[in-house]
């Protein structure tokens, strides 16, 4: 692994993580962070963390929200997908109504970007849970495709499937896009702080 450059002349990816409450939303960032499995339940109003990371050689600062999944707190979707350059649409395979609400919330990003398309990735949360599972491989790989997204498995019980993966899968989209799109990515210098450093 090369040595970090210089912050200024990192890019700055906003990743946003978004899905119904209980889906593992935290549970996969805290592991991709902190690298340990929170179990216990803690709703999220809406938490950030900032990390340099090097993705297929390329040294970038993550800057993620982790969203808040119940209801009462919906009012603050648009405001922070207006922020995200990429989201991880994330569902629990135990939790069929959670699968059915990543349309939802593919639209009003899409609304909201007043986009086509965007950067996202859609995520099957909690495949460790094997007798609980509800929502199959195939339903997953299906509805990715109806929303022309790539499609990832995790779990962030330990140990950890695919967590890394999904993160830098976003990155790697954003990546892709047009030269555009990749204008409106901001360098780290004269940017605001706000977070937890880890
Ligand atoms: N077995 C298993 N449990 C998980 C997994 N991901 C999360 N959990 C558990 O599911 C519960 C909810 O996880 P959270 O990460 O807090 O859910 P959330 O999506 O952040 O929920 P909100 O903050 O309310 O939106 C917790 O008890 C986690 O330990 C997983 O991959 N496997
Ligand atoms: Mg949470």
């Amino acid at each position: 692994m090369s040595r970090a450059p210089n912050d200024s002349n990192l890019t700055t990816y906003k990743l946003v993580v978004v899905g119904d409450g209980g889906v593992g939303k935290s549970a996969l960032t805290i592991q991709f962070f902190q690298k340990m499995f929170v179990v216990d339940y803690d709703p999220t109003i809406e938490d950030s963390y900032i990390q340099h990371t090097e993705i297929d050689g390329e040294w970038c600062i993550l800057d993620v929200l982790d969203t808040a999944g119940q209801e009462e707190f919906s009012a603050m979707r648009e405001q922070y997908m207006r922020k995200g350059d990429g989201f991880m649409l994330v569902y629990s395979v135990t939790d069929p109504a959670s699968y059915e609400n990543m349309r939802n919330f593919h639209t009003q990003i899409l609304r909201v970007k007043d986009k086509d398309a965007y950067p996202m990735i859609l995520v099957a949360n909690k495949i460790d849970l094997v007798r609980q599972r509800k929502v199959s491989e195939e339903q997953g790989r299906q509805l990715a495709a109806h929303l022309r997204l790539p499609y990832i498995e995790t779990s962030a019980k330990d140990p950890p499937v695919n967590v890394d993966l999904a993160f830098h899968d976003v990155v790697r989209v954003i990546r892709q896009q047009p030269k555009e799109f990749k204008k409106q990515l901001k360098t780290h210098k004269g940017k605001k702080r706000k977070c937890i450093i880890l």
